[in-house]
């Protein structure tokens, strides 16, 4: 029954006045940049976003009518949530702030981009300091420690009764585990990954703390991809830059506020793309023409990641994600209406055929019989594990 939502969730969370709101705004706008696309919020703040892959409309040659996002150019730019998460401050996950009202929203997330200063010129309450006063590997843990703490403290609530009560009842292991985690978000994949990942305890009641830690650790290991991202980068030198990403291999440095910066010089016609170089097509101040050229060197740097690619990646590589397309016409890649490649899909690593057909439709796996392979067209069976931009046609009784 119903449709399976194939929305791919990101949260944006930090301490206060890290930028999360100013990159979600940017994050949120790339849209509105590159073509008559309004800024589209849900919610005050949940947006939407797009990740951009090369569309196989080009190989049939043919312009394709995507349902959600759109194609530019050869590049589809398909849609991705982002939840701008706001007030984490030490003490959250014991109910300081908002306390655990925000860190609800992390149950929506897929995916977390864990967003500190990597000035170091904030404190982790969000009040100014000289540059360098924070160490980022310090900022990244306390907000860690935080989500780790949250997530522990909704395992642990009621644990004794619930782990007398699951070891007397006898049933079945992942099952039981599910009942004590689904509040914090998680389904029954995602406990069966915790339960392969650790050698848990055969018995709830012998789980010690230390144990129920280290499954808290996992919600954002492997159930829930954290990437950690170096906001206010523009405030750093280059050697800064190179010596934080030294330290910090998996790191991406940003500046949201020059992204926004970019976003606000293309609506107010100054610049035509988001890619250097910035010469302004309008008049400008001598001050303006500094702007533009500081900008411009900051994004040119090799140490600096820009906002289209960082989602893609994220996805591609943090979340191991790949990009799928479900038709009906193998041979014209449409669906019944002759819509060319309807529907961008993003999914696991290891999504079967069979998998995709539960997503486009229930009815679609029930009735499975078996699929085609857009490409190749040759006949694929349920268990088949797809590939990146592969094109599916779904053969059902229904
Ligand atoms: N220099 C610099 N300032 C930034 C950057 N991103 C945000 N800010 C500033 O930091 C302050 C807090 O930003 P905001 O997005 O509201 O932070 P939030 O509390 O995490 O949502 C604002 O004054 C922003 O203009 C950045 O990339 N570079
Ligand atoms: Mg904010």
């Amino acid at each position: 029954m119903g449709m399976h939502s194939v929305h791919v969730s990101i949260g944006l969370v930090g301490k206060p006045n890290v930028g999360k709101s100013t990159l979600f705004s940017a994050l949120c706008s790339t849209a509105a940049d590159i073509g008559d696309y309004p800024f589209t919020t849900i919610k005050p703040n949940v947006g939407v976003s797009y990740i951009s892959v090369e569309c196989p409309h080009t190989i049939i040659g043919e312009p394709c009518n995507p349902r959600a996002g759109m194609c530019l150019n050869g590049k589809r730019l398909i849609p991705v949530e982002i939840i701008d998460i706001p007030g984490l401050i030490r003490g959250a996950s014991r109910g300081k702030g908002m306390g655990n009202e925000f860190l609800e929203n992390i149950k929506e997330s897929d995916a977390i981009i864990l967003i500190y200063d990597a000035s170091g010129s904030t404190d982790l309450d969000g009040n100014s300091v000289g540059v360098a006063s924070i160490d980022p590997e310090e900022e990244i843990s306390m907000v860690r420690g935080e989500l780790v703490a949250w997530a522990e403290n909704k395992i642990m609530d009621g644990w004794d009764r619930f782990s007398k009560r699951a070891d007397l009842m006898g049933e079945p292991y992942d099952r039981t585990l599910l009942k004590k985690v689904s509040s914090a978000g998680l389904n029954l994949a995602d406990v069966r990954k915790i339960i392969s990942a650790h050698h848990l305890p055969d018995k709830f009641e012998k789980f010690s703390p230390d144990v129920i830690h280290r499954i808290a650790e996992s919600f954002y290991t492997v159930v829930k991809k954290m990437v950690s991202v170096g906001n206010r980068a523009d405030l750093l030198e280059e050697k800064d830059r190179r010596n934080l990403l030294l330290r910090m291999p998996e790191t991406r440095l940003i500046s949201a506020e020059y992204e926004l910066a970019i976003t606000k010089a293309i609506s107010a016609g100054f610049l035509k793309t988001r890619d250097p170089p910035y010469n302004p097509v309008k008049a400008v101040t001598e001050k303006q023409r500094m702007a533009f050229r500081k900008i411009e060197a900051f994004f040119r740097s090799s140490s600096v990641t820009r906002l289209d690619s960082l989602l893609t990646s994220i996805i591609k590589k943090d979340m191991d994600m790949i990009v799928v397309y479900p038709v009906y016409d193998e041979n014209h890649w449409t669906d019944k209406d002759g819509n060319v490649l309807p529907d961008a899909y993003i999914v696991k690593k290891g999504t079967t055929a069979l998998d995709l057909a539960y997503m486009v439709h229930t009815d679609l796996g029930k009735g499975f019989i078996r699929a085609i392979d857009g490409r190749t067209k040759r006949v694929i069976g349920q268990d088949h594990v797809l590939s990146d931009g592969d094109v599916i046609r779904i053969v059902s009784q229904t």
